[in-house]
């Protein structure tokens, strides 16, 4: 497969670009962060979407060098900009098996290279990556929480006995699945309130993701939720966006 090829050669090429999507305070829409996502810019299949690249990077194992450009990236710009605010960057799961790197010493790293402020950063990790070794994630997650930084559970919502890992897991944040977020918004908006209530019960920060539309963010404001993010505020995009928009 010749993309596997062009996948161990886009770092070295420069193919890769670090886009960042506002996440902002509700209901003022005053921007509190933002989220680094990862964008493959091949040089002739054109933009190749993270869905596709992420799955076949850990497939061929070179998702560490490249998480750790994106982490390196992140910090490094971040730091140069605190107005921006809070940085999340997504982990994969092969950075919480890898027996070659350790996730701790390399987040470690990243901070002391860029002199970001640990509680700056926030790193976002899925229920599937959870599933397997749960000591070994355990004490990894107490160990980078000993950093300093925060660890957000993100897609909340899409796997499964998510309700068992609010309970067994140290994060200081839950984002909400767009899917819910589209769906409870009109269809059952006492849901969308429960489900905000159900984290803040367990002491987490909520963030509503993926919303899109002024009724969804009427919802959102109305559910009680303190943060939200999506296409409304903005879009990922090649830099940071510090300035919040104004109320239509
Ligand atoms: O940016 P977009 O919404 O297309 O991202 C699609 C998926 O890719 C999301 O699930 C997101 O978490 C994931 N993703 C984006 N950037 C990164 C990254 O740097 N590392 C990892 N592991 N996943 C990422
Ligand atoms: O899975 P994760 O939440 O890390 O990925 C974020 C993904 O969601 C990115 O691919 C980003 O482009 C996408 N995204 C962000 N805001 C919205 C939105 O309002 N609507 C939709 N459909 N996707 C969004
Ligand atoms: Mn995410
Ligand atoms: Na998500």
């Amino acid at each position: 497969r010749s993309l596997e090829v062009d996948l161990r050669r886009a770092a070295a090429n420069g193919e890769f670009e670090v886009y960042y999507q506002p996440v902002v305070a509700v209901p003022t829409r005053q921007v509190v962060g933002h989220e680094a996502l990862l964008r493959w810019h091949h040089p002739v299949r054109g933009r190749i979407p993270p869905d596709h690249f992420i799955p076949l990077a850990e497939e061929i194992g070179v998702i560490e060098p490249i998480s750790e450009w994106v982490l390196a990236q992140a910090c490094a710009v971040a730091a140069a900009r605190p107005e921006v605010g809070r940085i999340a960057v997504n982990l994969s799961a092969g950075q919480f098996t890898s027996r070659r790197t350790n996730l701790v010493q390399q987040i470690c790293a990243a901070l002391a290279a860029s002199g970001l402020p640990p509680g700056r950063l926030e790193l976002e990790i899925t229920e599937t990556m959870l599933l397997k070794d749960t000591d070994a994630v355990l004490a990894t997650l107490h160990a980078l929480k000993g950093l300093g930084v925060s660890i957000a559970m993100d897609d909340f919502g899409t796997g499964f006995s998510s309700l068992d890992y609010l309970t067994r897991f140290p994060f200081d944040r839950v984002k909400v699945d767009r899917s819910f977020i589209h769906t409870l918004a009109h269809e059952n908006p006492l849901v969308l309130r429960a489900l905000n209530e159900l984290c803040r019960a367990f002491s987490m920060h909520v963030t509503a993701e993926g919303v899109e539309t002024e009724q969804q963010y009427r919802a959102v404001i109305a559910s009680g939720y303190t943060e939200a993010q999506g296409f409304l505020f903005g879009r990922p995009e090649p830099r940071f966006s510090s300035v919040p928009r104004p109320p239509r």
